[in-house]
């Protein structure tokens, strides 16, 4: 072992030692008492020594273990006091192992890497929804807010960042049967640092919001946080000026009455004006979320001949007073419908069924626009003005895989989502890791995984995927309806392994379906899916006239959002889920032009309990999650690879024969450089191209030498120009 790593080994004993986790009796004592805090170190790579370090760690309230540089965190559903200054500063940059695992760490090291040398990063979070996900991107946050190092400009952006957090939480977010505070849009949040590690500015990218549940929720869960903060939350006169009656109980599109915390700050602090959003436009919020809430209780009546009455008045108004729209004419939008028929418009009068189905639609199309409005506003905020020399961290946050009693539309865009991560993992991990072995001629026992890309070819393959047959359905005039969507799912996916319907449900896995009914075997387990709703959602179209008149709103958010909507618009506005789709793929684009970090998050048990370690639930995540391939992976390959000029480039004057020139071929230089270093031969690889390191700490090694020798450098040459 070269002295580097006697020295850092004996770093860590220390560390620990002072962190309390090691007492003197030594390592093995710690072992057993805490279980091993990095995966690859374990004895036998067996899932239930996996499950026993993991429960044994746990138990400690010890939620994180590495499995070398990934991070799995267990969710303990109680507050540790963990996340705090101090924590934050014993972290500032300590390598990745010289201390117990923590999510600092990752952070820490991801931002370290990021400045010297200089390239951009991502942080993948997943797992199942409630496993964490909100939490850790929440935690990384802050991490960086608090100890980059920081001038009093800068802070503002700061504070931006870490505000825009319970902002869009309370628009976005809504208690589910999965998690009280589920995430119900995707978020990816660029932090940009300049060149001194100062974070200098934000951006975020929102993936599709599960506006339905705006009208919406099933039984058991919650609308949006800030219906409630509203309502519960809002001062005598606020309510009082927007028509609102404190408590949930009035209002239609609010079912539950539980009130969560209140994350109101927003209008506070906006009010300090720190923040976020121009203070007059939190009025004109306040005024759509009110009109919303006022929508919902606009009630009909059908007369004579069934065609839909509006039953009175009053919440009417309320919405044009609100939205500064015409009261007749939006009365009118929500019974009728404008039917152009050459020059002539002839208005069609809606059934009772019709006009909730309007109403509904335009208060999800408020509500939906006004979150886009509301992110980009945020984004202006945090906006870098010096974008000249800057890296990022990006963290992606997206809502978690979830199985429903009822799954619908938004449960499959959800589902197929993180199939589309998953995919991005095994890509960025399994695959591309072994692939580049061989490229590098390094010899290598291959891993088996589990290639998930056969379900996201399923969904979204050019022509044949459901996604594609979706879009077909609903762009085909005349009697297409959810059934026909089933029946052309029945004719061409029948055969497919990872689908299911009515017809095959019995003979391949003993589970009945109900008629309207198709199952998929993702990745992360079966989900059925009810086909009811499907091609609306997926269409999502809001009636000409109405979008017209909101353009004409004197709400300024309501017309900025509408205008931009293209109302004259002849072409068909894609469908949503194509949308999503080609979201994706530009999310996948970017992330892969970046330097990735994992946190895979496990959900400890179903029913939110701190101190439950559900086993059975666990294993079920460590498997789908690929845990233990990877494992095999990081075991039997190398952390850390890197050409081999960038490595000799860097490390040379730590070896006379290299410093200050190698005139040879790199690959030669690198090899005399670790030579002299004390490399065993166990330690690393030489490819093709690259040197390949199989531990982390050798390389830490490496780069604490390279430090020291830096610091001696400068001090020698302070001295010399002191005798001057
Ligand atoms: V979803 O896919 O958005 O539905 P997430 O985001 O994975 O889901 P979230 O971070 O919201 O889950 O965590 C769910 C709840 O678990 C939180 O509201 C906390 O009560 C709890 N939690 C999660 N992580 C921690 C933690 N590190 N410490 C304490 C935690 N509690
Ligand atoms: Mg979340």
């Amino acid at each position: 072992m070269s002295h580097f790593l006697v020295h850092s080994a004996a770093t860590l004993l220390l560390q620990l030692v002072a962190q309390g986790q090691l007492d003197m009796e030594g390592a093995l004592t710690a072992r057993d008492r805490v279980g091993i805090q990095d995966f690859v170190l374990l004895d036998e790579t067996t899932e239930a020594a996996f499950l026993s370090n993991l429960k044994k760690r746990f138990s400690k309230d010890l939620i994180y273990t590495y499995i070398g540089t990934l991070l799995v965190s267990v969710n303990p559903y109680k507050e540790l006091d963990i996340y705090n200054k101090k924590q934050m500063d014993i972290y500032m940059g300590v390598n990745f192992f010289e201390l117990p695992p923590h999510i600092y760490a990752l952070a820490d090291n991801a931002y370290h890497t990021m400045l010297t040398e200089f390239n951009n990063h991502f942080i993948l979070i997943s797992g199942e929804s409630g496993a964490g996900k909100t939490e850790a991107s929440k935690k990384i946050l802050q991490y960086y807010a608090v100890s980059c190092p920081s001038t009093t400009l800068l802070n503002t952006v700061r504070d931006k960042m870490l505000m825009s957090n319970p902002v869009l939480e309370a628009f976005g977010n809504a208690k589910t049967l999965k998690n009280d505070n589920s995430s119900r849009f995707g978020k990816y949040m660029d932090i940009q640092f300049d060149g001194q590690g100062d974070a200098v500015g934000g951006h975020i990218l929102n993936y599709l919001l599960e506006k339905s549940r705006v009208v919406h929720q099933n039984h058991g869960e919650r609308n949006f946080h800030i219906f409630y903060q509203l309502v519960e939350g809002g001062s005598d006169d606020l309510l009082h000026q927007l028509g609102l009656e404190r408590g949930c109980q009035h209002y239609n599109y609010l079912t539950q009455n539980t009130f969560r915390n209140s994350v109101f700050s927003m209008f506070i602090v906006s009010n300090r004006g720190i923040l976020l959003i121009n203070y007059n436009f939190v009025q004109h919020l306040f005024e759509v979320i009110a009109s919303v809430l006022h929508l919902g209780n606009v009630r009909f009546d059908s007369d004579s001949k069934g065609h839909a009455l509006l039953n009175n008045n009053t919440e009417l108004h309320w919405v044009s007073n609100l939205l500064g729209v015409d009261a007749h004419r939006l009365q009118e939008g929500l019974t009728f419908r404008k039917i152009e028929a050459k020059k002539d418009q002839v208005l069609s009068p809606f059934t009772t069924d019709h006009a909730i189905y309007a109403r509904d639609a335009l208060a999800k199309a408020i509500y939906g626009q006004t979150f886009t409005w509301l992110v980009n506003r945020i984004n202006e905020s945090m906006e870098n003005k010096d974008p000249s020399r800057k890296t990022v961290i990006g963290l992606l946050d997206i809502y978690g895989f979830e199985v429903f009693y009822v799954n619908s539309f938004e449960q499959f865009c959800i589902n197929y989502c993180n199939e589309k991560l998953q995919q991005l993992f095994i890509e960025l991990t399994l695959k591309s890791e072994q692939e580049e072995y061989e490229a590098e001629g390094i010899e290598w026992e291959p891993v088996q995984f589990f290639n998930n890309k056969i379900i996201c070819d399923l969904i979204e393959e050019k022509h044949r995927g459901i996604i594609s047959l979706l879009d077909e359905e609903c762009l085909r005039p005349g009697d297409a309806t959810d059934l026909t969507f089933l029946e052309r799912l029945e004719e061409k996916m029948g055969n497919h392994p990872h689908f299911v319907t009515h017809k095959l449900a019995d003979k391949m896995t003993r589970k009945t379906l109900e008629r309207g009914d198709f199952r998929l075997l993702h990745y992360a387990g079966e989900v059925t899916y009810c086909v009811v709703g499907f091609l609306d959602k997926n269409n999502d179209l809001l009636y000409r006239n109405i979008k017209d008149l909101m353009c004409q709103s004197k709400n300024d958010i309501v017309k900025e959002c509408f205008s931009s909507m293209d109302p004259d618009s002849r072409r068909r506005p894609e469908t949503v889920v194509t949308q999503f789709k080609s979201s994706l793929q530009k999310l996948t684009e970017i992330l892969m032009a970046k330097e990735a970090w994992y946190i895979r998050c496990l959900k400890s048990n179903e029913s939110k309990q701190s101190g439950q370690f559900d086993e059975a639930l666990i294993r079920h995540q460590v498997k789908y999650l690929g845990l233990m391939e990877h494992l095999r992976v990081r075991r039997a390959g190398f952390a850390y690879r890197r050409k081999y000029d960038v490595f000799l480039k860097r490390y040379k004057p730590l070896c006379p024969a290299t410093w200050p020139h190698w005139r040879g071929v790199a690959a030669d230089g690198v090899e005399v450089l670790v030579q002299h270093l004390g490399y065993l031969p166990d330690e690393y690889k030489m490819g093709r191209t690259k040197i390949f390191i199989r531990h982390p700490r050798t390389l830490f090694a490496t780069e604490d030498a390279y430090e020291k020798c830096k610091h001696e450098l400068a001090t020698r040459i302070q001295a010399k120009y002191k005798g001057y």
